[in-house]
């Protein structure tokens, strides 16, 4: 039987079969061996095929993964030197984020958008929450994300609370597989919640004085909104480590820095300080904004697990 991952659970995954039948689901053991860099060797999204459990009526056993078509990968928050498959087999990604409750930073949405890049995956940010922004600073942020359009990302601005935007959201995901990734608080839940009620997800107050969310959500779920179309829920992400991306292929991950680098004097320019570097110039003169070229650094040092 075939079937694809909707929940993993430590050791127990969720798998809706193509007859659309959720089963309960454990591993042969040897799949834990194969890649000892990657903490689960199961994603949710993965396409499996499953066997009988001989000892256990009420579960079966997956016996074979299918090759991924494409992934998005972290570096585990758990395990020093692995990395973690976040979901697989993607349509989209949307990174779902917030002005000010949680703040979402800049860098947090440029570090997604180049594992996205990385991955070949089309991004969206979603700005939730809009009801809490006054007219202006709405504009202001309308104003500053004219700059990720101008990169080619969708930007979408909803509310889950006041159902703003929603069903737009609904027809804009229809017919695929979207991962909604971002901070704990931003809103996912509560998106999805309306976007699919018999979800029912748990939803979480924000502490008012940490401003920080509170892990509601452990695992990546996948929910069925209609034939054909899934989102992932993936729990509050704090830190989004790069894995698998080298340094030396980073811009190529900028759109903007993509475009201009051929120009570069040397071939193996960095952008950080050689002479003839074009992204430099475009920088200075700017064509290429101070918090992208800021992010491109922070992520070049490695110091992209902070923020
Ligand atoms: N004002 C406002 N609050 C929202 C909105 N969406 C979600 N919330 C609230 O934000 C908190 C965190 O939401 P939740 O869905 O659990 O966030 P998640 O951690 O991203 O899944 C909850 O108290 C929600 O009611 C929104 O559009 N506007
Ligand atoms: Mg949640
Ligand atoms: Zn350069």
């Amino acid at each position: 039987m075939l079937g694809i991952v909707s929940k993993s659970m430590g050791l127990w995954y969720q798998v809706e079969t193509t007859d659309g039948q959720m089963h309960n689901c454990r591993l042969k053991g040897k799949f834990k061996l194969e890649n000892k860099k990657i903490s689960n060797p199961v994603a949710v999204g993965d396409k499996v095929e499953l066997l009988k459990d001989q000892g256990d009526a009420n579960a079966m056993i997956i016996s074979k993964i299918l090759p991924r078509e494409n992934y998005i990968i972290r570096v585990s928050p758990k395990k020093k030197g692995h990395s973690h498959i976040i979901a697989s087999n993607l349509d989209q990604a949307i990174i779902v984020a917030t002005v000010g409750t949680p703040k979402t930073s800049l860098g947090f949405i440029d570090r997604f958008l180049v594992t996205a890049e990385a991955f070949r995956i089309p991004a969206t940010i979603l700005m939730n929450k809009i009801d809490l922004l006054d007219k202006e600073e709405l504009a202001k942020l309308r104003e500053k994300m004219t700059e990720y359009e101008a990169l080619g990302y969708q930007v979408r601005y909803t509310s889950a609370l006041i159902k703003k935007d929603i069903d737009g959201l609904k027809e804009f995901l229809s017919g695929k597989t979207s991962l909604f990734t971002g901070h704990s608080g931003v809103g996912k839940s509560t998106i999805v919640n309306s976007l699919a009620p018999e979800a029912d997800q748990k939803t979480s107050e924000i502490s008012e004085f940490a401003n920080k969310g509170v892990h509601t959500t452990t695992f990546a779920e996948r929910f069925k909104l209609d034939t054909d179309t899934y989102i992932i829920d993936t729990p509050g992400i704090k830190e989004l480590g790069l894995a698998e991306i080298e340094k030396e292929e980073l811009s190529h991950y900028f759109p903007e820095l993509r475009e201009l680098m051929g120009q570069c004097k040397f071939s193996n320019c960095t952008h950080t300080h050689e002479p003839g570097c074009a992204i430099e110039s475009a920088y200075e003169d700017g064509r290429i904004s101070q918090s992208r070229y800021d992010s491109y650094l922070s992520m070049l040092m490695g110091d992209d697990n902070r923020r």
